[in-house]
């Protein structure tokens, strides 16, 4: 590729690196409330964060809807030749992010560099994007939250990709989860995400739902014996959604991809990637999707955005709802933060967010509206009495009959001798709502 130049280019001109500068600052390019090297809860916001930019939405994504072409005119995507094309991006991608100061960043293997037209010459492009990464990434210090492969875009997925009746393309997506498990590892990520955007159904009239789950569960076991054969030490991640693109997916909700994952032995490397819009589509919250997941032990990753009330789709928009992230962030601290992941921002600015600058002004605000929800929620769990509250409406168990109910050491009769109308407690829920938005 002799006709190939390194990125000497500044697309987002004007825009400095973007600081810490304080609630009373009034710039619109600085942070409010995230300073990374702030210690809460006896962490930096940055190590309790590990906040990554997506790569698909920030850099990809130009706005396009069923409806329309995409808005925004991208400096970078003028080349041609994908090569270039390809480095263009990343030098604007990792201008971006190094900016925005996250350390982190999330890719599906062809939002780096376009797929080709023979799987050949696809993990050709991908081999030589790689490469470059490597580059960009020890030049910068950024490093690979997680990776993925797209099984959703190619037409070739139409009816699903390891989920597929057809095996010869449950072979072609085995091809591309090699790649893409060949490329995270190459580029150190930390973790490996599966979205099965179309592992699922568009009809039940004409699938074999048992034999497409197995197959899921074959798939997902080669990709971790082959990943951990060649070295891979991080997580396997499962993100749960429930419908978009198809109409029933597979991964419906937390609890469901729990089931699966005990079903076909896979506890032990796979853990959850949440995401908020999916909860919601899901008709959970995502403080419900939180709590599934911590308590089994498998919160290990989180999709950053938020949905819209009036509108049944994934909006994914940038986080702003204080309230929603406190909860959040309550949830989070009580189980010790996620495991092994980070808070990946998978957002996308609104299709009539049409300048360079409004990608900063999306992330500043999601990566403050974190860190001041993360202070509220220490707040409230180390100057507040909710958490006593919260314990004391259990405390008939930690002691007495109802301990022994609890160790299992009560038989049906037992319990029924201690059995009798008693009086009523209040559950309280609007003096715990008001502690939330007094600390607010
Ligand atoms: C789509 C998903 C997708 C995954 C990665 O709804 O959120 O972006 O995060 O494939
Ligand atoms: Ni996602
Ligand atoms: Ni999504």
């Amino acid at each position: 590729m002799s006709n190939i130049v390194l990125g000497d280019k500044e697309y987002f001109k004007g825009i400095g690196q973007v600081k810490f500068e304080g609630k009373e600052s009034d710039n619109p390019f600085a942070f409010k409330y995230y300073d990374e090297n702030k210690v809460v809860a006896g962490k930096t916001l940055k190590e309790h964060f590990k906040f990554a930019v997506a790569y698909w939405h920030s850099f990809c994504g130009t706005g396009g809807d069923p409806f329309g072409p995409g808005t925004r005119v991208f400096p970078w995507a003028t080349n041609s030749d994908p090569y270039q094309a390809a480095k263009d991006k990343m030098d604007a991608g990792f201008e971006f992010i190094t900016k925005i100061g996250a350390p982190y960043f999330c890719f599906h293997d062809f939002d780096l560099i376009d797929e080709a037209d023979t799987m050949a010459e696809s993990q050709k492009r991908l081999d030589f994007i790689t490469d470059y990464a490597k580059e960009k990434m020890a030049e910068s210090g950024v490093k690979l939250l997680w990776g993925t492969a797209n099984l959703f875009s190619n037409e070739q997925y139409m009816n699903g990709a390891s989920t597929n009746p057809d095996f010869k393309v449950v072979a072609r997506a085995g091809a591309q989860l090699k790649g893409a498990l060949d490329a995270t590892i190459k580029l150190d990520g930390e973790n490996y995400v599966f979205w099965g955007g179309r592992e699922g159904y568009m009809s039940l009239l004409n699938t074999n739902m048992k034999r497409e789950i197995d197959h899921l569960g074959q798939f997902l076991t080669m990709a971790r014996d082959y990943a951990r054969g060649q070295g891979f030490k991080g997580n396997f991640f499962i993100e749960p959604k429930p419908a978009e693109p198809t109409k029933h997916q597979y991964d419906f909700d937390a609890a469901t991809v729990i089931g699966f994952l005990r079903e076909y032995n896979l506890m032990d490397d796979f853990k959850i990637n949440l995401e908020v819009n999916h909860a919601t589509l899901a008709n959970h919250t995502m403080q419900h999707e939180m709590e599934v997941a911590a308590s089994a032990g498998l919160l290990g990753s989180m999709d950053a955005n938020r949905g819209d009330y009036q509108n049944g789709w994934d909006t994914d928009q940038f986080p702003t709802n204080l309230n929603e992230l406190a909860e959040m962030m309550m949830i989070f601290l009580e189980h010790g933060g996620l495991q092994g992941g980070g808070i990946n921002f998978d957002a996308k600015l609104r299709r009539n967010s049409t300048d360079l600058d409004d990608l900063f002004h999306a992330h500043i605000g999601g990566m403050d509206n974190f860190a001041r929800s993360l202070m509220i929620a220490d707040d409230i769990l180390t100057k507040s009495n909710y958490s006593k509250l919260k314990a004391d409406r259990y405390a008939s168990f930690d002691s007495g009959d109802g301990k022994s109910f609890e160790e299992g050491k009560l038989t049906l009769e037992q319990l029924a001798k201690l059995g009798d109308n008693t009086q009523l407690t209040s559950g309280k829920q609007e003096m715990f709502e008001n502690i939330i938005n007094n600390y607010i």
